[in-house]
């Protein structure tokens, strides 16, 4: 079950779970509410095949797919990337990752600005609006391999915070922040 969670205000080693104490918990439906994020199981072994994230491309239009792994000696230029996905930012388009192996935390802003973490784990699958503000880093684990999906040609390309005159940016915040 993934597990989210309000984040402690320490900027101390990214990579632990910077839980506040007592935890803070999210469930999912007020992780949707506060942010829009949107979050589905999946059989992670058989993610080719699945029948449900096949649905899911044909209703979405996912028609571009690949793989992310991000290892300490196999991602060329690591600790750049490490450091980029941790920069504040967001994108023109959603984010879509499925983890098929390892695990990872993925940080959102919600309406009120505050961190909420993603502990993400094989089997999860996670949209991020386009427009949402938030940040990945890996876990003391040190391994994530995810699919990443996308609507077309794919855009990777972070746009950091500050951001907000970005037309993603006003369309999030007038269909997820002011709602
Ligand atoms: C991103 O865009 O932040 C990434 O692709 C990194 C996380 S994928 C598990
Ligand atoms: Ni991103």
């Amino acid at each position: 079950m993934v597990r989210a969670w309000f984040m402690d205000s320490s900027d101390t080693d990214q990579r632990q779970p910077h839980m506040q104490e007592p935890p803070q918990f999210v469930d999912l439906a007020t992780l949707r509410e506060l942010s829009g994020v949107e979050y589905y199981k999946m059989d992670a072994d058989g993610y080719l095949e699945d029948s449900a994230l096949k649905k899911m491309r044909e209703d979405r239009g996912y028609s571009y797919e690949d793989l992310i792994e991000i290892k300490k000696d196999t991602l060329p230029n690591y600790e750049v990337k490490i450091k980029a996905f941790f920069e504040e930012h967001l994108h023109s388009d959603e984010e879509i990752r499925l983890i098929i192996d390892g695990s990872g935390y993925f940080d959102v802003r919600d309406k009120d600005d505050k961190w909420i973490r993603i502990e993400c784990v094989k089997g999860d699958l996670l949209i991020l609006p386009a427009g949402i503000y938030h940040r990945f880093t890996l876990d003391t684990k040190n391994y994530i391999k995810a699919v990443r999906l996308f609507v077309g040609e794919p855009v990777w390309t972070p746009i950091n915070r500050p951001a907000d005159d970005h037309p993603a940016r006003i369309n999030y915040v007038k269909t997820v922040v002011a709602q």
